[in-house]
């Protein structure tokens, strides 16, 4: 199941939320860019017929109450980064489309999160709990029939589209909600006598890729509730990192060594708190000409503890030929999976029996990190070299 969130009336509704004077109240943003149209209303001004991208004077002529704020983008991309965040505590599978739109593929989610109705929930919950918005949702077994779901029950709304209803929500969807038709198309459907995407199953695809071009083809797919389209994938989240630039560039190994160390256990712990595990360690270096390389290994097994982390990156470290001074060192894993998910474990070695007890010790560091801040324990190793700098013995 995939499914669609878009947040309610976003930037009015961040407005109403920060100014109590504006609750309830119709009120439009027209930020500073939009040239004098309303970015968006307030569903109490969508009352009086005011729509996004409506001239403001229009708008005004409709209301003459109406709140106009200048709108702060900064502030609707915090708030953006913050909805996206939670999503992707819920599932690795994530495509944002836009500001206050995303989709999320929640198969295998069921497990940890119940059924989908349920994600659904939680995700609003979450929200309007975290950042005291609204938004709607949508869930449905293909991605544009998500969309459209999202869009049924706003503000607020939670709909789901199973698969025994798709086929007769499909027959009796009106054929301009379908994503991709557009005023030129609708000519054509109205010469064609096509008011439901149903209807489409009455022609035949030369005739509807003579009519409608490439979309045609579309069109008779997704009246068959076929939709190809997979979330898009270069914004999935493949990796997690930690990086800093170094005070002074440096190269002396040891103090590299604890400064992966470092970043290791910030990894691990971000990993382990999505209940993910890797199959690839990666470090990246800069160097002080701004030149810069990345090591990866792909592993056999999945980990999650910082030890093994670390391992893998020194390793990583140590094949590397230094002939200049180092000014970032940056570590991450990538293949990022559900812990639980199915994986082929290989045989239990004594080095995996390691990990495994290395995974415990994380566990009891990651609950004392959370309670406490991670400045309160630290691997011994790291602890000696916040010690020595202290002392002086290491520049
Ligand atoms: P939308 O999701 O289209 O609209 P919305 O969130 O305001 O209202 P709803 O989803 O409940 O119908 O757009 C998200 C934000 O993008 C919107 O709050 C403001 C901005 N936007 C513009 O700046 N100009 C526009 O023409 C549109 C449509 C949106
Ligand atoms: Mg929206």
């Amino acid at each position: 199941m995939i499914l669609h969130i878009d947040m309610d009336a976003f930037f009015a509704a961040i407005e109403q939320r920060d100014n109590p004077h504006l609750k309830g109240k119709p009120v439009i943003i027209s930020a500073d860019h939009s040239r004098g149209v309303v970015s968006t209303a307030s569903y109490e001004a969508r009352r009086f017929g005011i729509r996004s991208a409506m001239p403001v004077f229009q708008a005004k002529q409709r209301c003459d109450h109406l709140k106009i704020i200048p709108g702060n983008m900064k502030k609707y991309q915090t708030a953006s980064r913050q909805i996206m965040a939670i999503l992707a505590s819920f599932s690795p599978s994530l495509e944002p489309v836009s500001i206050d739109e995303a989709y999320v593929d929640i198969n295998g989610c069921e497990r940890l999160f119940g059924s989908p109705e349920q994600i659904g929930m939680a995700i609003k919950n979450q929200i309007y709990d975290r950042l005291s918005l609204t938004c709607s949702v949508g869930i449905a077994p293909v991605k544009f029939l998500s969309k459209i779901a999202s869009d049924m029950n706003k503000p607020d709304g939670l709909t789901i589209i199973d698969r025994l209803q798709m086929d007769r929500f499909i027959r009796d969807l009106p054929i301009e909600k379908v994503p991709g038709v557009g005023k030129q198309a609708m000519k054509q459907m109205t010469l064609l006598k096509i008011k439901t995407l149903g209807d489409i199953h009455h022609f035949a695809l030369p005739i509807l890729t003579k009519k409608f071009g490439s979309m045609g083809q579309r069109l008779m797919e997704l009246s068959r509730g076929i939709d190809a389209t997979h979330l898009s994938e270069n914004t999935v989240r493949k990796s997690i990192s930690s990086e800093t630039t170094l005070s002074a560039d440096i190269k002396d190994f040891e103090t590299v060594k604890q400064v992966l160390l470092d970043h290791s256990q910030t990894v691990g712990r971000q990993l382990r708190k999505k209940g993910w595990v890797c199959t690839v360690v990666f470090i990246k270096l800069k160097f002080s000409d701004f030149s810069r390389i990345t090591r990866q290994k792909k592993l056999d097994d999945p980990i999650c503890s910082s030890a093994a982390i670390f391992d893998e990156a020194l390793a990583l470290y140590r094949k590397i030929q230094l002939s200049k001074k180092i000014r970032l060192v940056g570590v991450g894993v990538g293949g990022l999976k559900d812990k639980d998910a199915p994986f082929q474990m290989s045989l239990i070695t004594r080095e995996s029996r390691q990990k495994k007890q290395w995974e415990s010790v994380d566990e009891a560091v990651d609950t004392i990190a959370e309670k406490f801040g991670t400045n309160v324990i630290k691997k011994a190793s790291l602890n000696r070299s916040i010690q020595e700098k202290k002392n002086g013995k290491q520049n």
